[in-house]
């Protein structure tokens, strides 16, 4: 006998350990296929609950950018006695002579009055409670509220 034949015959030999490793190998589908249902039982439930707090406590969201060139975008909308939830990132640093690069994002009109620092993003919320059309602004940099580029417009509907 060669080396051959025994390599052959321990494979063959190999074959009816691997036909019961077959039966297992249905089950193991099965257990494996119920494993990744788990998982995605489990990810869906931590999804759930890291975005209820957003979810409840936001209505509507926007996304605003500042710059001492100005507010992107300038306009925004909202819902009477819905909350929104502003995302603002200050693209600015802090090597900004007039304010040291901070922004703000202010409503005075629903007491709102969000400081943001350079280089930074940062998320806040507020529920206007009043339909009409209000001014925000930033009241930080250069002129402030005077500045027409630190200055924006809300509308409630
Ligand atoms: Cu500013």
């Amino acid at each position: 006998m060669t080396w051959f034949d025994e390599f052959f015959i321990s494979i063959q030999g190999e074959k009816k350990p691997v036909k019961t490793k077959q039966a297992h190998g249905t089950t193991s589908k099965k257990s494996k296929i119920l494993a990744g249902l788990a998982a995605l039982v489990v990810l869906a439930v931590a999804a759930a609950l890291f975005l209820a707090p957003y979810v409840k406590s936001a209505q509507s969201q926007a996304t605003l950018e500042i710059s001492m060139s100005g507010w992107s975008p300038a306009v925004i909308k909202a819902k009477a006695g819905q909350t929104v939830a502003i995302t603002m990132i200050n693209l600015d640093n802090q090597f900004h002579a007039d304010g040291g690069g901070w922004h703000n994002f202010a409503v005075p009109a629903f007491e709102v009055n969000e400081p943001v620092a350079p280089k930074q993003v940062r998320t806040f919320t507020f529920t206007p409670t009043k339909a009409g059309e209000y001014l925000f602004y930033c009241d930080i940099c250069c002129g402030g509220k005077e500045n027409p580029f630190m200055r924006g417009k809300l509308i409630v509907t």
